[in-house]
């Protein structure tokens, strides 16, 4: 039994800019802005995390500020000096926190990562991972149609075997159909983010046949009731994002059928944890889950790809190499696709540590906390 005494978390916020910019209907994302953490214990080992919040509360409520905020006002005086024998004990030690799933999240994966690194062992197999290599996907987030041709074209070019493309009201179902037609051997998700309302449910239903393999978010979270209406009339199957934010929300999909399979973003529902809970729900209810990306630096990655490892696991994620968002990745080792793969670090813990150098050259500010 491992025992773990936090002495001191350092917080790194940082703003790195994209290769090229990401676009949705509700945003477009032109830099990075993200807190990384250390978590340092007695003994001397490091946990890292990312926390996945956004600049500015377009896909969640929370946003870097309202993390840096709950992190030093309320999780790390929560933890610091504190002992903790399991990744779970700290985080009911913060239930008296309310919300800020992003912000513990973070903390939740840098023990995760410290409580892996003690047992000498890499964090997926910990979980119970199963699998050594995980599918890649990439998304494309065009601003033009022609931009987005060419960058499936692309995708496809680089091995990738799962391409996700965004998709609003202002997308033109007969251009996916003849784009997908294209390259039977790809798999081909849309993502709506949340575009269609109760009174453009006939527009969603335009993409029924175009052959994607499913649609992620198509309604507002505030919406699952119709997200199950429309479900009950469409062979597509629905994928819920925005709308799984804990554990409950997932049994709620599940009962209700909004959706039939769960995007996992860890930190949108608190972090791993959470996640396994969740996970092993889908498991007995036999509802798949994929893993989701958030734009994110190569820690974050790291703890997606384990999760990814897992039995449940079973439609490839959001997993782009190193390259494609940045020109310089924050963590390493990089991550590379391989023949559409990406292979596991056999590294003890989450393989993945912050390359110091680079994340002093995007640093706005950092606090060590003791
Ligand atoms: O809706 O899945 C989403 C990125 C940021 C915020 C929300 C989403 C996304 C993505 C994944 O689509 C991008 C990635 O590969 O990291
Ligand atoms: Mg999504």
């Amino acid at each position: 039994m491992v025992d773990i005494r936090i002495k001191s978390v350092t917080l790194h916020h940082v703003k790195v800019p994209l290769k090229h910019p990401f676009n949705t209907h509700l945003q477009k994302v032109k830099e990075r802005e993200s807190i990384l953490l250390e978590v340092t214990d007695t003994d001397g080992i490091i946990g890292v995390g990312e926390c996945v919040a956004f600049a500015s509360p377009w896909y969640t409520e929370e946003t870097v500020d309202t993390a840096w905020n709950t992190l030093e006002k309320w999780i790390i005086p929560s933890m610091l000096n504190q002992s903790f024998s399991h990744p779970d004990h700290l985080e009911s030690a913060l239930n008296a926190i309310k919300g800020n799933h992003m912000a513990k999240a973070a903390v939740n994966h840098a023990f995760w990562d410290l409580y892996t690194k003690k047992l000498n062992k890499p964090l997926w197999q910990v979980i119970g991972g199963i699998k050594e290599t995980i599918e890649a996907g990439v998304v494309v987030a065009a601003a033009t149609d022609f931009e987005m041709k060419e960058e499936i074209d692309a995708a496809v070019e680089k091995g990738y075997k799962r391409i996700k493309i965004k998709i609003s009201q202002n997308t033109n179902p007969k251009d996916m159909k003849s784009i997908i037609a294209k390259y039977p051997q790809t798999l081909f998700f849309a993502d709506a983010n949340g575009a269609f309302t109760e009174s453009t449910i006939n527009q969603l239903r335009a993409f029924d046949d175009c052959g994607f393999a499913l649609i992620e978010q198509p309604f507002s979270e505030q919406i699952n009731r119709i997200s199950a209406e429309a479900q009950k009339t469409m062979k597509t199957p629905f994928a819920l994002d925005e709308s799984i934010a804990s554990y409950e929300d997932a049994l709620d999909m599940i009962e209700r059928k909004s959706g039939k399979i769960i995007v996992m973003k860890q930190g949108r529902v608190g972090g791993l944890s959470a996640a396994l809970r969740i996970h092993n729900q889908c498991i007995q209810a036999e509802v798949p889950i994929w893993v989701g990306g958030m734009i994110e630096f190569g820690v974050s990655k790291a703890f997606n790809l384990a999760f990814a490892s897992l039995p449940g696991v079973t439609f490839p994620g959001d997993f782009s190499s190193s390259s494609h968002f940045w020109e310089d990745d924050l963590a390493f080792p990089l991550i590379d696709i391989c023949e559409g793969s990406i292979r596991l670090s056999s590294s003890p813990g989450v393989g993945v540590e912050w390359n110091q150098s680079i994340v002093q050259q995007f640093e706005v500010r950092n606090k060590l906390f003791k």
